[in-house]
């Protein structure tokens, strides 16, 4: 910002506070001065969205249709990716505003459970900063995912109302409303439009996000009649639609209002793409060459239903024949799969589908019905048609339609997709092995490094010469030719130091946990979930704490071992394993014995503004699901580029993080994906508890009475799936016994090497220095040429 720009932003500022207030300056609040700032930047991005927009009219555009962006806060974001971070604060300093004060003024826009919410937003951040024609589409929540507070160590789950006092960051289009048509309701679609602001490049896409409203505002006519409570009852039920984010992530809801919320966002999208269309072009259209204009990306089965919408509209609304239509569609839809555990996978039963849209119904078993005779054609047999069925036993099989009618399928990590292939769709894979392809995630570096770690984003243009790294970040490989620069692996300790103590004070403040800011910061944050192993982290400490207990002069580095994460309300084990882990940090946190040496802290509420101030300083990055579960990970990408190492197992994209910056700068354990193929029909878990002395030491543990579960069962329900088969089920369905061996060890490793600060040092350098790889930039431009074809 040169001078006259940053008297401008002041002016601007001023005018749009006192427009806002009507207060004298020293009256207003934070909230007036975060919102007039909000103003301001909408203010000062605005020329450049009507700008991409116009620009992007009659071009070939991406779309993508997600029930779940998971953006965050947005001030700090878009005034880095405007380039003027800076200078507004010292500019808001200068009038005598507090700018941390205004930043935290913001609450998160947390319209998404996890790691997929969140990479659509990185999708989102990469694609305006690569200047792609990426337009976003999704639901606007009036609740996003619950706010997590830890009672007595119990999750509680409170409303989330996050728009409540306004939402600066959105424009609502009434012009472009659409009316959504449910077999028993019809509602209208609103937009609010997000600016999506391109790194430092004048680009603004656009997120668009709709809000369910009643058709009309209030029926007069009820409401004159003495039918108050039914008028009021009509508008409600409208607006139930988008009222809430379903919180279970990895676990299908089949509940209607879920079916709801899912057609009326890709319903809404499909209308407005049509309209748009026809608008564009409105001589001669053809709609053959819709598809050369569009190309959907569907993030996992939740907006599948868009596939029978959009051939609703081009049949019933527009008069094309229905093999052309669904030609059309072959031609727009791609499909992106985020896990393999079977309990995700969405079907619907018929009657739900029925009961929200009879006709898409209809179309579906239209789509089955051709897919039936193809593969009879092709030979197949009844039986072997099966697994193919997109309707079957009364069941639509979500998965199964969008990879018959998509032209693209793809896992998001390379051993991910492989498993796709061999395992979960194997079927397809066979007769389409063309449509199957991988695109490893990415974390955007705009949010998870230079908003979020100033000092080593500062530390590496330095060292780099220059920040051009921001957009292209395999340019990060430019810093291994420091690897054997002592002075530079302290400057990078210190840095990590300095993150550290911030977060130190943070906790400290925020969980009242006072930690020791040079002891190892030892971190796990992600969804709570069996097969992400928290509890095998959580037994490991139990086991350190014993140690400790039973040797103080023990040979051991001080470590502090953070967790954060929410369950799934309704996951028992899961808000199970929340109580152990804040069970086990209250009983060792006040052990004068060996809290010296270890602490644990369970951080409340972790959601993305948390996360910007943990990735920056942690020393390890917990990544132990059991290998084959986790399709990619994303926050192990964000441990890496800020420089902690990986503790972690063959999966995901721990593979690919081993391979980029080399295992041996990391501590991989556990057993393989073959290795539990290989015995996972003669696991014997009680066999590992009872020949290994450490196992049954902690395994016990959990029902001696040392940590108490105030008479929940918790602690006796994770006891008991350890070691004991359940309903036909074998025990430890997530073989922690079987890793605890290999984990113990490594973590052994790990805690004697950390004392060696140069070596250590130059392990972060190395990790950081190939971070490039993970950067969404990479992947959305893999998306754009390969999947998409747009420049
Ligand atoms: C995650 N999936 C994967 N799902 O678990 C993770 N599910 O490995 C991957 O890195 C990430 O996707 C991005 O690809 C999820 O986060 C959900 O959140 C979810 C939400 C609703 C229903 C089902």
């Amino acid at each position: 910002m040169d001078k006259l720009a940053k008297d401008k932003f002041a002016e601007q500022y001023m005018e749009n506070l006192q427009r806002i207030t009507l207060k004298r300056f020293e009256d207003t609040s934070d909230k007036d001065r975060y919102d007039a700032l909000c103003a301001t930047v909408m203010g000062l991005v605005n020329k450049d969205w009507r700008e991409t927009k116009a620009k992007a009219r009659k071009e070939r555009k991406a779309y993508y249709l997600s029930a779940e962006f998971l953006i965050g806060r947005s001030l700090g974001n878009n005034l880095i990716n405007l380039g003027i971070y800076e200078e507004v604060k010292d500019l808001l300093c200068e009038i005598g505003i507090d700018f941390e004060a205004i930043e935290n003024y913001e609450d998160d826009a947390a319209l998404g459970n996890g790691g997929l919410g969140r990479l659509a937003a990185c999708f989102m951040d990469s694609a305006a900063s690569q200047s792609l024609n990426l337009v976003g589409y999704g639901v606007r929540y009036r609740e996003g995912i619950f706010k997590q507070e830890i009672e007595k160590g119990f999750q509680v789950e409170h409303g989330d109302s996050w728009i409540k006092d306004g939402d600066g960051w959105s424009i609502r289009v009434d012009s472009d409303a659409k009316i959504v048509k449910f077999r028993d309701q019809q509602v209208k679609a609103v937009p609010y439009d997000m600016p999506v602001v391109g790194f430092e490049n004048g680009v603004v896409n656009t997120l668009r996000l709709w809000q369910s409203e009643p058709f009309e505002e209030f029926d007069f006519a009820k409401f004159n009649n003495f039918e108050y409570d039914q008028a009021v009852a009509e508008k409600n039920r409208a607006e139930d639609i988008t009222r809430v984010l379903y919180p279970n992530d990895m676990q299908r809801a089949g509940k209607l209002l879920r079916l709801k919320q899912q057609y009326f966002f890709c319903s809404a999208s499909i209308q407005d793409m049509v309209e748009t269309y026809k608008r564009d072009f409105p001589t001669d259209l053809k709609f053959e060459e819709f598809a050369k204009y569009h190309v959907i990306q569907l993030n996992d089965t939740h907006p599948i239903i868009a596939i029978p919408e959009l051939i609703r509209v081009l049949v019933d609304e527009n008069g094309i024949f229905f093999e052309d239509a669904v030609n059309i569609a072959s031609k727009v839809f791609a499909f992106t799969n985020h896990t393999v555990l079977q309990e995700a996978l969405e079907r619907w039963s018929e009657d739900l589908v029925q009961e929200v849209s009879p006709r898409c119904l209809e179309i579906i078993e239209q789509i089955d019905g051709k897919l039936v005779e193809e593969l009879k054609a092709r030979g197949f047999s009844e039986e072997q048609i099966k697994p193919y069925r997109i309707l079957d036993n009364n069941t639509v099989h979500m998965a199964n339609l969008a990879i018959y009618v998509g032209f693209s399928v793809n896992g998001v990590a390379e051993i991910h997709s492989q498993i796709l292939k061999d395992d979960t769709f194997k079927e397809w894979y066979r007769i389409n092995p063309e449509k199957f392809n991988n695109k490893t995630n990415g974390i955007t570096p705009r949010r998870w490094l230079v908003y979020s770690n100033r000092e080593l984003t500062n530390f590496i243009t330095e060292k780099l010469g220059d920040d051009s790294w921001k957009t292209d970040l395999a340019k990060l490989k430019g810093l291994e030719k420091y690897l054997d620069d002592e002075k530079v692996l302290e400057e990078l300790w210190d840095i990590k130091q300095e993150k550290k103590n911030q977060l130190a004070k943070y906790i400290l403040e925020n969980e009242g946990i006072k930690i020791n800011p040079e002891s190892i910061f030892d971190i796990q944050i992600k969804r709570i979930h069996e097969y992400k192993r928290q509890h095998l982290n959580i037994l490991h400490i139990i086991h350190l704490y014993h140690k400790l207990k039973n040797n103080p002069d023990l040979d051991f580095t001080p470590t502090t071992f953070i967790f954060g994460g929410k369950a799934a309300p309704g996951y028992f084990r899961a808000k199970g394993i929340i109580k152990l882990a804040n069970e086990v940090a209250r009983v060792v946190n006040n052990d004068p014995d060996v809290n010296k040496k270890m602490k644990v802290v369970f951080v409340e509420n972790y959601r993305v503004t948390y996360a910007e101030k943990l990735f920056p300083a942690a020393d390890v990055s917990e990544q132990i699901s059991t290998a084959g579960k986790e399709a990619s990970g994303t926050g192990n990408m964000k441990f890496m580029l800020n420089g902690a190492i990986t503790l972690g197992t063959l999966d995901g994209a721990n593979v690919e993080i081993f391979a980029e910056a080399g295992e041996e700068n990391n501590y991989r354990f556990g057993a393989t994906v073959e290795e539990l193929a290989e015995i996972a029909d003669s696991y014997n878990p009680f066999e590992y508890y009872s020949k290994d002395e450490n196992i049954k030491d902690v395994v016990d543990s959990l029902v001696s009475g040392e940590f108490k579960d105030n008479d929940t069962y918790y602690f006796l329900d994770i006891y008991n799936e350890l070691i004991k088969p359940q309903n036909g089920n074998r025990a430890d369905q997530y073989y922690l016994l079987k890793d605890f061996e290999s984990y113990r060890q490594t973590q052994a490793k790990l805690n004697k090497e950390y004392r060696n600060k140069l070596e250590w040092s130059r392990k972060c350098l190395k990790n950081i220095a190939n971070a490039g790889f993970f950067s969404s930039d990479r992947t959305i431009v893999n998306y754009a040429d390969d999947i998409w074809k747009i420049d």
